[in-house]
Formats: structure tokens, sequence, C-alpha cells
């Protein structure tokens, strides 16, 4: 995206709220310090850790705050036997950072509110650097400081984000105190209502990422796709001096290497000849190592080529119909009952959507950790990433449409260069009003600027009249996207798998078509009639059922049922079947797997065969 578009776009989302301007592109391959570990924590669902904070005043309590206290972000020692100070983070329990809240401590299981934690460091910053705090992510809200002083804020419980402290750090005795609160709220996004456990806390990994004083902020590296024969993108430098400096991109493997100088504003647009690129691909999902060097710095990166578009009913990758034997996934892992967030988490539960036959996964329902898209690009897994425009959004209100661009923004910025992602969803399951629509196609327009090479889609409702039996699609927003996506439960909310015989798909859209949740519960080993809701027999009847029928559904190029893993919910409280999980899983909460699992495996093996993949390169 151009400099000055990207100037305007990061004006317009700081004037509200607390967009990431500044978010450094592929930070694990930056000279990095980790701050994982255990963090004293104080619990504060009073605030009472705010007291005389002026600027902050919670629940509209104007004279909030006037007693004489320290705040928390202070970490104020008692100096003599008379002080009074209420707190003591040293003295307090811990947390594993990263790590959701509410599975390491019982008192913290339902919790909705604010957690004060902190920790301390020594580092020794050399005088040509600059220094980065790195989290991430952490739900919902979060607030920064660094030895007492506000360094940030940043809200958006999925997506990373980044605070400068180079003039802030000291050689020894750094404290980082980080307020983090998970309330729902209804400006948020999501907000007040989910299908998912609201995990709280600082979620995924922080760092300290030390970098020049002039470096790479940004780059777009992939295929162009009007013109697959070059490797096409931009440079976008960050510093004092970063007006016509030399970039030099190289892929050494093919032999490449061009260098190019930034305009005033470090921005510069790259490319490379492709002609020698074997393309990437889930059954050849080649890397190459790229990297780009300036005066001050190299980084280093694994970049995968491809070109996906639609072509009437087909989806193409790298020119070829391809179609999505897919699945959809939670960011938790079941055994842990919490947020996944390392590697080898990503490789657990990617690894089980590569023993389903999936050569796609969504990652539903909002952005999941960077392991993710960066172990699907090495594993040859095709990616759905999406932000929580889940149900009822507070669609009228700016507010939270700004929370919506931010993380999408985040999002797609994030993973622009990794060639499993193929589709940004902007929302799921969201009601047909005006109001929605503007939101949804000012999202798309959004997702286009910083990135127009790939699909755009939403999960959206089917035609939801009771007995009708002929299914349409009804939303208008169907028109914006490139992959027509619908959510439907036919054969488990409302009716029997039966009806799955009886039922008809209108669908003519001249576009693709997807189904993005199917599904039902079952209760891993608990049997009995293939009419007994919540057996794993009923679940294998519906997933025949609706494999039947979907069949049937001509421009239908790929599915993600719901789900492969049961997940923690606290709207799923039925004795002995539910207590607390979701039960849709194809593999039960120890990694057992279903019966239904099969039903989808044998599927998705005859697809693999009908759509066999090739391309001579
Ligand atoms: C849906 C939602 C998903 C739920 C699922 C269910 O339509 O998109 O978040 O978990 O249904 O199990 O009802």
């Amino acid at each position: 995206m151009k400099r000055a578009i990207r100037v305007l776009l990061a004006i317009l989302l700081c004037s509200e709220t607390f967009a990431q301007e500044n978010l450094i592109h592929n930070v694990y391959s930056r000279a990095s310090t980790s701050l994982n570990g255990n963090w004293h924590y104080i619990i504060d669902p009073y605030e009472t850790g705010y007291r005389n904070h002026r600027n902050w005043i919670p629940f509209d309590v104007k004279d909030y705050g006037k007693a004489s206290a320290k705040p928390y972000w202070t970490n104020k020692k008692m100096e003599n036997s008379s002080d009074r100070i209420e707190y003591d983070f040293d003295k307090s329990p811990t947390l594993s950072v990263p790590g959701d809240w509410n599975h390491q401590k019982d008192e913290l299981l339902y919790y909705e509110g604010t957690v004060w934690y902190k920790t301390s460091f020594d580092y020794d910053l050399p005088a040509n650097k600059r220094l980065f705090l790195y989290f991430g992510a952490a739900n919902y809200e979060t607030v920064a400081y660094l030895n007492g002083e506000k360094i940030g804020l940043h809200q958006g419980g999925f997506d990373p984000f980044n605070f400068e402290i180079t003039d802030k750090v000291k050689t020894t005795g750094n404290f980082l105190v980080v307020r983090v609160d998970n309330r729902r709220e209804k400006e948020r996004v999501p907000n007040l209502t989910t299908d998912w456990w609201n995990y709280g806390g600082i979620t995924r990994d922080v760092k300290l990422v030390e970098l020049p004083k002039n470096f790479v902020l940004d780059y777009h590296i992939q295929l162009d796709r009007s013109d697959p024969s070059m490797i096409r993108g931009y440079v976008q430098l960050d510093g004092p001096s970063i007006g016509a400096q030399t970039v030099t991109l190289s892929i050494p493997e093919i032999r490449q290497e061009n260098s190019f100088t930034t305009d005033a504003n470090g921005y510069v647009e790259i490319s490379l000849p492709a002609k020698k690129i074997k393309r990437w691909y889930p059954e050849r999902p080649k890397l190459y190592d790229v990297t780009i060097s300036t005066g001050e710095e190299q980084v280093e990166d694994r970049i995968g080529f491809r070109t996906i578009e639609t072509r009437g009913e087909d989806i193409l990758l790298n020119g070829k119909s391809i179609f999505l034997r897919g699945i959809s996934l939670h960011e938790e892992v079941p055994q842990r009952m919490g947020r996944a967030y390392s590697g080898d988490d990503a490789r657990m539960l990617l690894g089980w959507a590569r023993a389903l036959n999936c050569n796609f996964v969504r990652l539903a329902h909002y952005p999941h950790n960077e392991h993710m898209p960066r172990v699907a690009d090495e594993m040859g897994l095709l990616l759905w990433e999406e932000i929580p425009v889940y149900w009822g959004i507070d669609y009228e209100n700016p507010v939270a449409y700004n929370q919506a661009v931010n993380q999408l923004t985040s999002l797609v910025h994030r993973d622009k260069n990794r060639a499993s992602v193929v589709v940004w969803s902007m929302a799921n399951e969201t009601p047909e009003t005006e109001a929605r629509l503007e939101f949804l196609k000012k999202l798309r327009e959004t997702a286009l600027s910083i990135d127009p090479n790939r699909l755009i889609s939403a999960a959206l409702e089917r035609d939801e009249t009771p007995g009708k039996k002929e299914m349409v699609i009804p939303d208008p927003f169907a028109q914006y996207v490139d992959l027509v996506s619908c959510n439907e439960y036919v054969g488990w909310y409302g009716t029997l798998p039966e009806e799955c015989s009886e039922v008809t798909w209108n669908i003519d859209f001249n576009k693709p078509f997807f189904i993005s949740e199917f599904g039902g519960g079952a209760l891993y080993n608990y049997h009995g009639d293939k009419l007994d809701r919540w057996t794993e027999e009923y679940q294998e009847y519906l997933y025949k059922e609706q494999i039947k029928m979907l069949r049937k559904v001509s421009p239908l190029r790929g599915m993600t049922p719901w789900i492969l893993v049961d997940f923690r919910s606290p709207r799923r409280n039925l004795p002995e079947i539910q207590d607390g999980w979701n039960r849709k899983g194809l593999l039960s909460d120890r990694g057992f797997k279903k019966k239904a699992f099969y039903v989808l495996k044998s599927f998705y093996d005859e697809m693999e065969k009908k759509y066999a993949y090739k391309i001579d390169d």
C-alpha cells in the first residue's frame, strides 16, 4: 500500500482509538529477548490499582480516585514501618506468561475484569539501537507502564502490538507493570456474547525487540497476481534518516538480488523476476529464504509464492482449480484447557487437521497467534483468517467499527507474507441490517487496500425460515465477497439429520460456494442409536447425511465443518455431556477421534483424488 494511504489510515485510526501505529513486521526473526516467564499478579475487580489516576474514571464515577494511594503501576514499596502501601507485587503469586489466566488459577476460571501483572528486567541498550516492547496479544485491553511511566495502551484481544521504550529503559532494575482487562463490553469486538471462553490475560509471547536506529518496519513480498512472472511488493523503513536509503531484496536460491532506493518517507516499491520460482501449494509447500538488507540491518524471512483467485465457480490456486478440504479450529489446547500460544501447539493442532486429510483450516473466530500461519506455511495448509466480528456487534457505533478495523489491519499486516493465508474473512453470522452492511463493506475495502491479493469472504447465514426446504443466501454482503460462505446446521439445530435429504440449495452467484460450518455435538465414547442426541452415532449419521446433501451443490468448492476439537464454552452447560464444553469436535477434549472423523476423512480422500493437484514448474 502506498505510504500516503498508510499514513492517512494511521491518522484516521488513531484519532479515536488506539491503533497500532508502528507494528514491527516479522518480530520472530529480529534480535529479541523473551520476557516470557512467571510474572507477579494482583486481581483487581474494583480498579483499586487506578486510585489517583485522573484520566481514567471507570464506571462514570466522577470523584473516583480521590483517595491518596500509590497506584499499582508505581510499584511502591514500604520505606519505613509507618508507610501505608496496600499491595506488594513481589509478595504476590505468579502467572505464567504467555498463558490465559483462567485455567492457571481456580479463582480466575470465570473471571472477567482487571488483573495487574509485574515483571522486572535489566537491559544494556547500545547507543545506536532502539528497543521495543512487543506483545503477541493480550485480551482485551492492555495498559503498560515501564518504571512508573505509561508507555502505551492497546485494545483488541487477539492482535499484536509494540511500544517503543528506547528512552525509558534503564541498564538495571526495570520494572514493567501491565494492566489487562477482559471485560465483555458493548463497544468491544467481540462484544457481549460468544460461544467460546473469554480467556483473559497476556495470552501470547512478550519480547524486547532490539533494532537499529533506522530499521525495516514493514514489507510485503508476494507473487504479483496480475503478472506472476514477477515478485512485487514494498519495504517501509522507520527512523530518523530513512530517505534515499538503499534496500536490497535477495532470494539466494534463485540467484536473484535487486537494490532499490527509498523515497523521502522511507518507502520503496520492490520487485524481482520470479521465473525460476517453484510455486507453493499444499502438496509441495516450498519456502524460500528471502533477505531484505539495508545499511544497518538484515531481515530474514521464509516465504512461499503462489497465486489465489477465483474464476466463475472455481477457486484457482496457481491457476489450477482446487477443493478446500477444511475444518474449523479454535485457538485452544483442549488437554490444557487454555489458549494455544506456541509453535508446538500449532504443530499439534494443525497436525490433527492433516490427519483428517485437510488442505485447508479456518482459524475461527479471531486472529490466532503468528505461529499458526508460520507452521501452516511449512506444513502446506491453506488458511482462512478472520476477525471477531461475531453475532451482535454494535454496528452503528464508530467506536466498535474502530475496534474491528484496527484488528483487521493488524492481522492483514502481520500475515500478508504468509503463502498459507488465502482468505480474509470479515465476519461470522452477522444480522442483515443496513448499518452492518456498511460496516462490512468498509472492512472489506480496508483489507483490500493493504492486500489486494487474497480472497475476501464472511461466514454468512442461510434463510432460516422454519420448514423451508430450499436453501438460499439472502445476505446482500454476498455480492461483495469472492467466496460465498455460509454456516448451516441442517440436522442439528431444530431438525434431525434426515432433513438433509429433503433440502435443496439454490446457489447462483457465479462464484465459488463454501460451507463455513455444519456439525453436531457428540460426547466421545457415548454410544446409542443414530437418532440419540450426543452419541457418536448421531454425529456420524449427521456427517453422512450432510455430505450426501452437499455433493449435490454444484458450485461447492470446499467446507470447514464445525469443528476439529471439542472446545470450552460457558454457554454449554448440559451435565455429564457438555460440562462447559462445546462437543461438536471430531476429536474429543483429549484428542481421541470420534466416528464422524472417519466419515469426513473418507470424503476428503475422495475429493483429493477428484481434484488431484500437480503443476509443472
Ligand atoms: C455457530 C457459530 C460457532 C458456534 C456454533 C455452535 O454458528 O459460528 O461459533 O460455536 O455455531 O456450536 O453452535
